[in-house]
């Protein structure tokens, strides 16, 4: 491969300026074929960043772990470098750019000593798209180049594009010491630039995802009039071959990948419905010129949670694992195969664990918690087309029309199954005050309700406050703005058991969202938005009790109230930054709530 296959002068001055910081002993261009990617296997094989599975069980598949310190996304270590501290706003951690260089060039400096710097040419979004953006990433980690292989287009297609439209996010990661106390995840939107060091946890490193396509997307969107959104898409397919395609929100960690490849359940299996997903996590949305608007998925991978992933929560992911997958932090089996906590099958009897030691089940810990074998967010990455149920549309370039937009979080209480709100600027209430109890995806303490507007608290690359603004204006340039829902499958009962079984038959109340999105049924009109007629939520086959539907749809006006303490807190953050329309939103919701008291 030659030195510099690329005539792009930029990149070549920042990949030389790059590596005289970094040191590398040598570095290497990524074309994105396969010759390479084998060799890059063999090395990282030897290296110990991959170990071997049984390939006739699972081929082309391998197993990584990471530092035991470096399991999930650290986001007390993620910062928004703007030049001014309320460009990131109140809820991002802010540091000047000039320090935020300043310290991570400290440890950049030689930290590729003895290592190879790989470049890694990527596209998130189809090649040559006109909703697509080009990165490269600058990496010392094979295990951070075979993942971003499954993740993004990379190679020299992109780099040939790149020589037509010249702008790139410059994206660098080392590993470096792999030390908690030197890692840093900062975003520069005003350079469009990421740098990330001391990680190697995927949420950290694989950098056109959480970093490019959220916080730095999210920032160029709204400069350039489009969405950068924490939301799977799929689409709904009836039998006459009509689909329809829903965009959804959730928090890490909250089934999003789950929801977007269900199995219609058995009762409604007659209806013949077929889903199709488009993406699991990300959605780049843009209004085209039929006003209405329309999503990809930047990405051409899952990153997905392995623990409780099994043929029940979701058959079509078991189908999709089971071949050219890397798997980070589950238990290795005695055959050579792998195993996690909620997995299919027996729970085997012995095994290596996540950290690499022995494990056998029913073991605890001095304080008596049991060893897990898999890291509660231990994960696999891993190409969509291996999906039995990828839709046929990833690559078009206008990606797919979206009839909804669903909200959703983990909550106990107070969300009802679902909702609609009254219209878009409602909606757009509804998103950015939005909770969920905190899960396993990301450093902090599980169980936890934090308010987590748009599902996007930990991935907005700007002021919040502004974000809104620009949701805001979004649904002025519509002609027709899609309907915005909001879903709640974790509601329980008094005893903390789950109201609504989920999964699969969370198709019933898409089903609804998708006759409200063309007015098919009416609704009840309900203090915080429309609710179904429980008899409007198709329930063949399941059998729930009338007290636990009632349950799910009841609306406690004190909850609400309650909530609306913490929603009022939440928004005066952003003091005068605040769009007005939220505060007049925030005001009709309190006295809607009083006058059904
Ligand atoms: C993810 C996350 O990995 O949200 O998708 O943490
Ligand atoms: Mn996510």
């Amino acid at each position: 491969m030659k030195k510099f296959p690329t005539r792009h002068k930029e990149l070549r001055n920042w990949v030389n300026k790059m590596s005289r910081l970094c040191q590398p002993d040598q570095i290497v261009w990524i074309d994105g074929s396969h010759s390479q990617k084998e060799i890059l296997e063999k090395e990282a094989l030897e290296s110990g960043e991959l170990i071997p599975l049984d390939q006739q069980k699972l081929p082309g598949c391998f197993l990584h772990r990471t530092a035991i310190d470096d399991v999930a996304r650290t986001e007390h270590l993620t910062f928004i470098c703007t030049k001014r501290k309320r460009e990131a706003g109140p809820t991002n951690n802010w540091m000047s750019p000039q320090l935020a260089y300043r310290k991570a060039k400290a440890i950049f400096k030689g930290a590729m000593r003895s290592r190879t710097m790989y470049v890694i040419p990527f596209s998130m979004g189809p090649v040559g798209s006109p909703f697509s953006k080009i990165g490269v990433e600058l990496t010392d980690s094979r295990y951070v180049v075979l993942n971003m292989l499954i993740m993004a287009r990379v190679g020299e297609t992109v780099l040939q594009q790149l020589e037509k439209e010249s702008t790139f996010t410059k994206c660098l990661h080392s590993k470096a010491g792999l030390n908690i106390n030197k890692r840093l995840i900062l975003h520069f939107p005003e350079d469009n630039t990421i740098w990330s060091v001391g990680s190697g946890y995927g949420g950290n490193v694989l950098l056109g995802k959480k970093c490019l396509s959220l916080r730095i997307a999210s920032y160029l969107a709204r400069r350039e009039h489009w969405l950068a959104e924490h939301m799977l898409i799929m689409g709904i397919e009836e039998p006459n071959g009509h689909i329809e395609y829903l965009a959804v929100a959730f928090p890490s960690a909250c089934g999003k990948t789950n929801l977007a490849m269900l199995i219609p359940p058995e009762g409604l299996k007659v209806k013949g419905y077929r889903i199709w997903t488009v993406g699991d996590d990300i959605a780049w949305m843009r209004v085209d010129s039929d006003g209405s608007l329309w999503a990809v998925n930047p990405e051409t991978g899952f990153f997905g949670v392995a623990p409780g992933t099994n043929s029940k929560t979701n058959p079509s992911m078991v189908e999709t694992i089971k071949k050219n997958t890397i798997y980070t932090n589950v238990l290795l089996k005695p055959d050579g195969t792998v195993w996690w906590e909620g997995a299919d099958g027996e729970i085997p009897s012995s095994g290596i664990d996540w950290q690499g030691r022995v494990w056998k089940p029913g073991t605890a810990d001095s304080d008596g918690k049991p060893i897990l074998g898999a890291h509660p967010n231990a994960r696999f990455t891993v190409p969509i087309t291996n999906c039995p149920t990828a839709s046929f549309r990833l690559e078009q370039h206008h990606g797919v029309p979206i009839s909804a937009i669903v909200f959703g979080g983990r909550r106990q209480h107070l969300a009802p199954l679902v909702y609609e709100s009254f219209n878009w600027q409602h909606g757009v209430f509804v998103g950015a005050s939005m909770a969920s109890e905190l899960t396993a995806a990301q450093v902090g303490k599980i169980g936890q309700v934090r308010r987590d507007p748009m599902a996007m608290i930990p991935f907005c690359g700007y002021n919040m406050a502004y974000y809104f603004r620009h949701w805001l204006e979004m649904g002025r340039r519509m002609v027709k703005p899609p309907k915005i829902f909001h879903v709640n499958w974790f509601k329980t009962d008094e005893k903390g058991k789950f109201l609504w079984p989920g999964f699969t038959e969370n198709l019933r109340v898409l089903e609804w969202i998708l006759e409200r999105a063309h007015n098919k049924v009416g609704a009840l009109k309900s203090p915080i938005g429309y609710i179904p007629q429980p008899s409007d939520i198709d329930m063949t086959g399941l059998d729930l009790s009338m007290a636990a539907m009632e349950k799910l749809f009841s609306i406690d006006n004190k909850e609400w109230l309650e909530e609306l303490k913490g929603i009022k807190n939440f928004f005066k953050q952003f003091k005068k930054d605040l769009p007005e329309e939220l505060w007049q939103e925030y005001e009709q919701l309190a006295a809607r709530l009083k006058s059904h008291d």
